[in-house]
C-alpha cells in the first residue's frame, strides 16, 4: 500500500497519531501538500461522510476521523499557504442567534473543509448582522446556518430574510439542525437543507455546481 493509501485508511479509522506520522512520511517522500489533501484526506473524509449518512458509523467515529484529519492539516496548512494552494470554495457557517449548540455545526464545518472548502466559522449565537459582515468580508459561495432549538428557528428565518434583503441576496444559503427540515428550508427561502454532516457536503457541492 502507498503512504497516501495508508494515510487515507488512518483518517478513516480515526487514528490521529498515525495520520500525522503518515502525512510527515508522505511529505518526506516528496508528495506535495495539495496531492496529500486531494488524494488522501478528501477521499477519506468523503468515505466517512457516506458511512455516516448510511448509519454505518455514528457521531463518535466521525469525530475521531475529523480529529485525525485536523492532525494531518496541522502539517499541511502552512505548506499549502506557502505554495499558494487555497481551497476551491469558501463557506461561512454559524449557529444562529440565541443558540449555543455547536457540535453538529462543527462536524459540518470539518466535513466541508474535507471537501475543499475554506470554512469561516463564526461560532454560536451569531446575529444576522454578523453573518452579513462575514459575507461582505469573505464573499463565500455558501452560507450555512445551524440551529438546534425550536425556539431559535425564528432566528434562522430572520437571518435568511436579512441576507436576502442585503446586497448579497444571491449567496447560496444552507440550513440544518435537528428541528429543521427541507420543508422549513423551502418555506424560509433557503437554497438547501441537509439532515447530517455527510449530506451537508453533497448539498454544498451541488449548490456550488461541483456535484
Ligand atoms: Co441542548 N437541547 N439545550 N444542550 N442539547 C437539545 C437540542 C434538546 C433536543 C434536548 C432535549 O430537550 N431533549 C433540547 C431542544 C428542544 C427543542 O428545542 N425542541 C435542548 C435544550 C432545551 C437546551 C437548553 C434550552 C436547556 C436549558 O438550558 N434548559 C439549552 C439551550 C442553550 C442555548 O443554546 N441557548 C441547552 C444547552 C445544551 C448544552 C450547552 C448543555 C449542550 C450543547 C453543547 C454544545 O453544543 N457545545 C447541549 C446538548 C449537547 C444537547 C443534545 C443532548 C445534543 C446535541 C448534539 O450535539 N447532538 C440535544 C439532545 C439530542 O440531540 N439528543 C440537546 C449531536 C450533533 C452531532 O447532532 O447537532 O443534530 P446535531 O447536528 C447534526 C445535524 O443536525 C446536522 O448535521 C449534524 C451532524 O450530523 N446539522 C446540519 C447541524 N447543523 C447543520 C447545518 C447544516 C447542515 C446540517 O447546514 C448548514
Amino acid at each position: 500500500m502507498t503512504t497516501l493509501e495508508l494515510l487515507s485508511q488512518a483518517v478513516g479509522a480515526g487514528k490521529s497519531k498515525d495520520a500525522k506520522a503518515l502525512t510527515q512520511r508522505a511529505l518526506d517522500e516528496g508528495v506535495g501538500p495539495g496531492e496529500i489533501v486531494n488524494q488522501a484526506l478528501v477521499p477519506a473524509m468523503a468515505a466517512v461522510g457516506e458511512k455516516f449518512k448510511n448509519n454505518l458509523i455514528f457521531v463518535p467515529e466521525m469525530l475521531v476521523s475529523a480529529r485525525a484529519m485536523k492532525e494531518a492539516m496541522v502539517l499541511l496548512e502552512p505548506r499549502l499557504v506557502a505554495a499558494g494552494i487555497t481551497p476551491k470554495y469558501t463557506a461561512v457557517i454559524g449557529t444562529v442567534q440565541g443558540d449555543l449548540h455547536d457540535i453538529g455545526k462543527n462536524l459540518v464545518a470539518i466535513m466541508w473543509k474535507g471537501a475543499n472548502f475554506k470554512v469561516i466559522d463564526l461560532g454560536t449565537n451569531v446575529p444576522p448582522t454578523k453573518f452579513i459582515s462575514a459575507i461582505k468580508e469573505h464573499q463565500p459561495h455558501v452560507v450555512g446556518l445551524s440551529g438546534l432549538l425550536t425556539t431559535t428557528m425564528p432566528a434562522m428565518v430572520e437571518t435568511v430574510k436579512a441576507i436576502r434583503a442585503s446586497e448579497y441576496k444571491t449567496v447560496k444559503i444552507m440550513v440544518g439542525g435537528a428541528p429543521v427540515s427541507q420543508q422549513f428550508a423551502d418555506e424560509i427561502g433557503a437554497d438547501g437543507y441537509a439532515p447530517d454532516a455527510g449530506a451537508a457536503v453533497d448539498r454544498a457541492l451541488a449548490l456550488v455546481g461541483a456535484a
